[in-house]
């Protein structure tokens, strides 16, 4: 079985997890050469950013250190086992920004991407190769090449000073890491995303895929942003498979992260519903055949068929029985 999930950080790096063990995959590292299923995750890249001279793809490193067992779990983010010396040292000399912090080991990693990519190469490709030492089990795609990046309209922090406009734009992780989602955010921006284009391996998976997920992600700065990108609408709209997505949001806020601050936003209220009805069912021109609630959110979207079942990551048994009530939703059974 094909199984394409589109994902963006931390919480669809643990779903990923629970995906690999609902199909008998070992959940951290990779399975057997001959395994009978092949996930492919489709992967955020709107929080990747340049820093130091160095390009940080948030969402790709998280998906690959915790599929290969190299992730620091209690954070979510960055290596385990991790020193911060080279981080002391920039900051020893004011290097900026010094609210985004990179271990010694993660730094390891950027230095290839950004060896790479100043070579020349995609970052489809500076991924696989990345991979290739980490070996995930999952086929990790970067949902385009070109770069997409979201940056979040605030109140200027700075406004008391003489002559600041009201308003700036900020990249994403500085909303996020630098000011904690606190500056009400106006609207967000998919910047380059005019430009940009769905990558054609994504394309690919999409049209063979015997069915898509659509992970507990971010559904504005994750997932949106990845639906966002040219191409990738449409792609979905084609496929062949049943699309089952699993709410983020349960008894009306965030399984993790700040989510609510962004959906504000956007106008969509915080709830498994609202998101719910947001994606839109497919039977409506929406992108969702099903939609899993956690137990107690019941309720309707029209145009997909809605279900309730436990939907907290506590685990990964427990993430794998939400993975399998996805997949009998898409009416896969026997998995
Ligand atoms: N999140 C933080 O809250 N503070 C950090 O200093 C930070 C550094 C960081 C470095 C590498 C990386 O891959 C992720 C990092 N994150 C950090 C997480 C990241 O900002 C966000 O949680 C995601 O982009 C949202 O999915």
């Amino acid at each position: 079985m094909k199984v394409v999930v589109l994902v963006g950080g931390v919480g669809g790096a643990r779903f990923l997890l629970g995906v690999k063990a609902a199909l008998g995959l070992p959940a951290v590292g990779p399975g057997p050469a001959d395994a009978p299923h092949e996930v492919t995750a489709v992967v955020n890249v709107g929080d990747d950013i340049w820093l130091h001279g160095l390009r940080i793809c948030p969402d790709l490193d998280t998906c690959m250190y915790t599929l290969a067992g190299g992730i620091d779990t209690e954070r979510g983010w960055g290596r385990k086992d991790e020193s911060w010396t080279v981080g002391a040292e920039l900051a020893a000399y004011g290097a900026d920004p010094d609210w985004f912090s990179l271990g010694d080991r993660d730094i390891a990693t950027h230095l290839v991407r950004t060896r790479m990519l100043r070579a020349g190469y995609p970052l489809s490709q500076v991924t696989e190769a990345l991979c290739h030492r980490w070996q995930p089990g999952v086929r990790l795609l970067p949902v385009t090449d070109d770069r997409v990046e979201t940056h979040v309209v605030i109140d200027n922090p700075d406004a008391a000073i003489d002559g600041a406009p009201p308003q700036v734009a900020v990249h994403f992780q500085e909303w996020w890491v630098r000011h904690q989602a606190k500056p009400a955010a106006h609207r967000f921006a998919s910047v380059g995303a005019e430009e940009a284009r769905v990558l054609p391996e994504v394309r690919d998976a999409l049209e063979t895929a015997d069915v898509v997920l659509v992970a507990p992600s971010n559904p504005v700065v994750s997932i949106g942003t990845l639906i966002g990108v040219p191409g990738m609408a449409q792609s979905l709209v084609a496929t062949p498979a049943r699309i089952v997505g699993l709410s983020p949001i349960v008894g009306g806020a965030p399984l993790r992260g700040m989510a609510d601050a962004c959906l504000t936003a956007i106008g969509v209220g915080t709830s498994a519903e609202a998101v719910g009805r947001h994606y839109g069912g497919r039977a409506e021109g929406g992108l969702l055949d099903g939609w899993l609630v956690h137990t107690g959110d019941g309720c309707e979207v029209p145009g997909a068929e809605v279900r309730e079942v436990p939907l907290l990551m506590t685990d990964v048994e427990a993430t794998a029985a939400m993975a399998h009530a996805a997949f009998e939703l898409a009416g896969i059974d026997g998995v």
